[in-house]
């Protein structure tokens, strides 16, 4: 079968599976055909032996102090029910993506290829990177083009995630299987003590609750979430462990784990089956003041962590789901069982791993953001976000520092990311913060009714045409609408 009839055929199945059920359905149940279409574009998530599936490092290549990364958004097919073949979508692969490591300081260029049959744009999550380059709605790019954004990476220490961002289709595209990790490196004391080793004692996590039904059709949209005969098969990094456990073996006695929530809108808790602690030492945007003991990690939908864990004995990592939005997953799965194998003896870990300063927020200018609902439609600030047209435009200026109140008037449970700049917790549900919750983040919850007070200050960056986003993570309340757009201008 030649290149351009293989592409052609998958175009067409992608398609299809976007204007209905029934397509998705069919290629399914006869996942056999699909394979042979795809010609060995079926992600393999496992071993045989059920071992930690690690994403391919993405090498990029260096040039006038320029780093070349290249990806293609491609479709092929994954066993994300077991035993039943789903079409699905990845970064050069069938299903998600090459984890790219970026260093604080220098530049980037990135040739991202659609070759999904749709349009997409592939968005830079927690990035600190010019609106233009910000991979948002304007930004979206069609089938058969390629997207070039460059940047320099402003970013400190941190775990970033991309996936696609494009109106209407980012739960859809996201679902089957479009996310990769970021690891984002630099010089500081910290990162010098922690283990760096890509999956050798650095290990990526990505925790995904999807839905589907019994012929493996991901389901993204109400629709589908109301349909009949769904499960909500739990995946890491790709794998399902609704029934298995997945093994890793620590050459190094302290591993680091990076957490990615890439749920469309389910709630994953992450624990210790023996109820031991977690060694916190990073939240969304980078590592926190000092390493803190935590019985568990809750992460809404888009958020990260990092923990470590210094082994003596095998222990089990687990994940409580908890539904986030109509309908979704439920119950606890251990997911991971990490055994050392290892005889060497770290280092005690840095007093301190960050300064934090909090911000004085006296003389910040105050707006407040309110995430609201008329029926299926969610909006931010009375604007139903689902074009460039119809959503709420916040304007700011450079260097501005404001403390925003997001107020959740409904009763659904909301997942609030700002792009650009990282925030502080002010309040949560008018609580001051503590713990972990004195990190930085670009991803926090908002329950049903509630409110949190975050800062921040828009550094860097200005543009007069291209806009980031705010919006709800919970991906179908995204594509509903709950969306706004913020624009910072120079002053
Ligand atoms: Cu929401």
């Amino acid at each position: 079968m030649s290149e351009t009839k293989s592409k052609g055929l998958h175009r067409r199945k992608f398609l299809g599976g976007m204007a209905g059920a029934a397509g998705l359905a069919a290629v399914g149940a006869a996942g056999a055909t699909f394979a042979l279409l795809t010609d060995g574009n079926t992600f393999k998530a496992a071993a045989a032996d059920n071992t930690l599936n690690i994403p391919d490092l993405l090498e990029g290549t260096t040039a006038d102090g320029t780093t070349t990364f290249t990806l293609t958004a491609q479709t092929g097919t994954s066993e994300v029910v077991s035993g039943v073949t789903s079409t699905t979508a990845g970064y050069n692969g069938s299903y998600l993506g090459p984890t790219m490591k970026w260093t604080n300081g220098s530049t980037v260029l990135l040739n991202i290829t659609n070759d999904l049959g749709a349009d997409t744009s592939v968005h830079f999550h927690g990035a600190h990177i010019p609106a233009k380059m910000d991979g948002g709605p304007q930004n979206a790019f069609a089938d058969g083009e390629t997207w070039s954004p460059t940047f320099e990476i402003k970013d400190e220490a941190k775990t970033l995630w991309y996936h696609p961002h494009a109106l209407g289709t980012t739960a859809e595209q996201v679902v089957h299987g479009l996310a990769g990790l970021i690891i984002v490196e630099d010089d500081s004391d910290a990162s010098a003590a922690l283990p760096s080793e890509y999956g050798v004692d650095d290990i990526p996590l990505i925790l995904q609750c999807l839905a589907a039904d019994s012929a493996g059709d991901i389901k993204y949209n109400l629709t589908g979430y109301l349909s009949s005969g769904l499960s909500y098969p739990v995946l890491c990094n790709g794998t399902n462990v609704d029934a298995t456990t997945l093994g890793f073996t620590a050459t190094k006695t302290r591993t680091r784990f990076r957490v990615l929530n890439a749920s469309p809108s389910d709630i994953l808790t992450v624990q210790r089956s023996d109820g031991g602690t977690l060694t916190q030492i990073a939240t969304d945007q980078g590592y926190l003041t000092e390493a803190a003991e935590v019985t568990s990690i809750r992460l809404v939908a888009g958020a990260r962590a990092e923990f470590v864990l210094d082994l003596s004995a095998a222990v089990t990592l687990q994940t409580v789901v908890t539904t986030g939005w109509v309908r979704g997953g439920s119950g606890t799965y251990d997911f991971l069982t990490v055994t050392p194998d290892a005889s060497d003896t770290p280092a005690d870990l840095p007093s301190t791993l960050n300064t934090i300063t909090r911000y004085d927020t006296t003389n910040f200018a105050a707006r407040t953001v309110t995430l609201g609902q008329q029926g299926a439609a969610m909006n931010i600030n009375g604007s139903s976000g689902t074009t460039m047209d119809s959503m709420a435009t916040i304007m700011t200026t450079l260097d501005a520092e404001e403390v925003w109140t997001i107020s959740n008037t409904t009763q659904l449970e909301h997942s609030f990311h700002l792009h650009d700049v990282p925030f502080q917790l002010i309040a949560i549900n008018g609580v001051a913060p503590t713990g972990t919750d004195l990190g930085w983040f670009d991803t926090y919850e908002v329950v049903g009714g509630g409110s949190i007070k975050i800062a921040m200050k828009f550094t860097d960056f200005t543009d007069d045409t291209y806009m980031y986003m705010l919006h709800c993570h919970l991906l179908q309340h995204e594509d509903e609408g709950m969306m706004a757009a913020l624009m910072v201008m120079d002053s």
